[in-house]
């Protein structure tokens, strides 16, 4: 299942006429348009192999159909996702979901449709049917040393795997912690986490980077070994110059700043990565913008004024990706709103006069400061968002054009309807 080129430009010629009104409009009261237009063309979302599949809850789960069997249909889809926004150049894997039989053949498939391999994902919050020790009670922290060296030992695995496909960088996410007071000692969970991460970050080819994702809660209610952006960047400045701290939007407690963490991570060298969801209560995983756009903007705001003050490059200097489940979406629709989503904010984060926002900050300004923020917030960027797609050889609108391909319908015929893509 392609797109191909002839379907693209047929769908854009439809749509132009309209494109360029829109597009004329807001070109002519920003100055900066062409700029931010190529900014948008480099910039890339990495897709993880299990946001494909129907995630559901707990409770139960509805498959939608047509989703991917293997890793194969995996980069397929994802290939899809980018024919349609050429913004999703880059797959993320988990192991031991997504384990490659042939890497030739994976890398070569990868390439075929235009993918990078972003960081690895590893798994030590699930026993594996083949597995000696249980991660029941942790895995990195645990009180046993041989449970804390198998967990090592996985990781090791999971960074043989991506020096294999070119990948260059490994995501931990560790699901320890305890669920209920005096479960466990904080001070030796934290020494045996450390220890161990410090065993895996030895095996860190030097041209990699190591992510180390915290969650505030799930699925531990009392406490998280690594619970928050200080617990995270505790490790990883223990660790060392190749270790950062990676920010998933869903995982704060509720109405936590997540523009400030960014922007004192980005000033102190030790933001490394983000995972791009949304979420009213919790580890929602909707959406990225559905629920809070103002914020996600906010937060591209920093991280465009922290990256500029670095001499970062915003498309290659941090790692993207979108960290999301459907419970009841299409799957791939879902990742293009997101990636959207995504887009619109980055624009609307270039498009804040700094000087201006500076001057009011200079001179107690508050009205000033807010009035520079919202004119921002407030312009229609989507002109500029679909125009870097029209220039990328991308579709103008990629879910009307998923839905006219009718790609499910497709994906359905060719897979059949009761598909579970594995993972989450
Ligand atoms: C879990 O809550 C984290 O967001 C992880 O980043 C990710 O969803 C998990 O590793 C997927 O397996
Ligand atoms: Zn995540
Ligand atoms: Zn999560
Ligand atoms: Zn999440």
């Amino acid at each position: 299942m392609n797109i191909d080129k002839n379907q693209i430009a047929e769908h854009n010629q439809q749509l132009m006429a309209a494109h360029q009104r829109r597009l004329s409009q807001v070109i002519d009261y920003l100055p900066n348009a062409v700029n931010i237009v190529q900014k948008l063309v480099d910039f890339q979302v990495a897709i993880p192999s299990w946001a494909l599949g129907t995630g559901g809850t707990r409770f139960g789960r509805f498959s939608g159909g047509g989703e991917p069997r293997n890793l194969e249909e995996k980069i397929a889809d994802i290939g899809i996702l980018h024919a349609l926004n050429r913004s999703s150049g880059a797959i993320s894997l988990h192991i031991p979901w997504d384990i490659p039989k042939d890497y030739a053949a994976i890398r070569a498939l990868a390439e075929e449709h235009g993918l990078a391999f972003d960081a690895m994902n590893s798994n030590t919050f699930q026993d594996q049917p083949d597995q000696a020790l249980s991660y029941k009670f942790g895995s990195m922290q645990h009180v046993d040393k041989a449970v804390r060296r198998q967990a090592v030992e996985h990781n090791i695995e999971v960074i043989k795997h991506g020096v294999e496909l070119g990948s260059k960088s490994l995501t931990v996410w560790l699901a320890d912690g305890s669920s209920f007071p005096g479960q466990l000692n904080f001070r030796k969970a934290f020494q045996n986490t450390l220890e161990s991460l410090q065993e895996v970050y030895e095996a860190l080819p030097d041209d990699w980077k190591m992510f180390v994702e915290y969650k505030a809660f799930e699925p531990n209610f009392y406490s998280t070994t690594v619970g928050d952006w200080g617990q995270s960047l505790l490790y990883a400045s223990k660790l060392g110059e190749k270790a950062y701290t990676l920010v998933d939007l869903g995982h704060h407690l509720p109405n936590a700043n997540i523009e400030q963490i960014v922007a004192l991570l980005l000033m102190e060298g030790k933001l490394g990565g983000f995972h791009f969801n949304d979420s009213k209560y919790g580890d929602d995983d909707l959406t990225t913008g559905s629920i809070k756009p103002y914020q996600l903007f906010l937060i591209f705001s920093e991280l465009v004024e922290g990256m500029d003050a670095r001499g970062m490059e915003h498309a290659k200097d941090l790692g993207w990706m979108i960290d999301a489940s459907h419970n009841l979406k299409d799957p791939l629709e879902d990742l293009l709103q997101s990636v959207e989503a995504i887009l619109i904010a980055y624009a609307q984060a270039l498009l804040v006069d700094r000087a201006a926002l500076q001057q009011a900050q200079a001179a107690n300004d508050v009205v000033r400061a807010q009035e520079v923020l919202q004119e921002a917030f407030r312009t229609d960027v989507r002109p500029l968002v679909a125009e870097a797609r029209l220039r990328a050889g991308a579709a103008l609108n990629p879910i009307q054009l998923f839905r006219q391909q009718d790609i499910r319908g497709k994906l359905i015929r060719e897979r059949g309807t009761k598909t579970v893509a594995t993972g989450l």
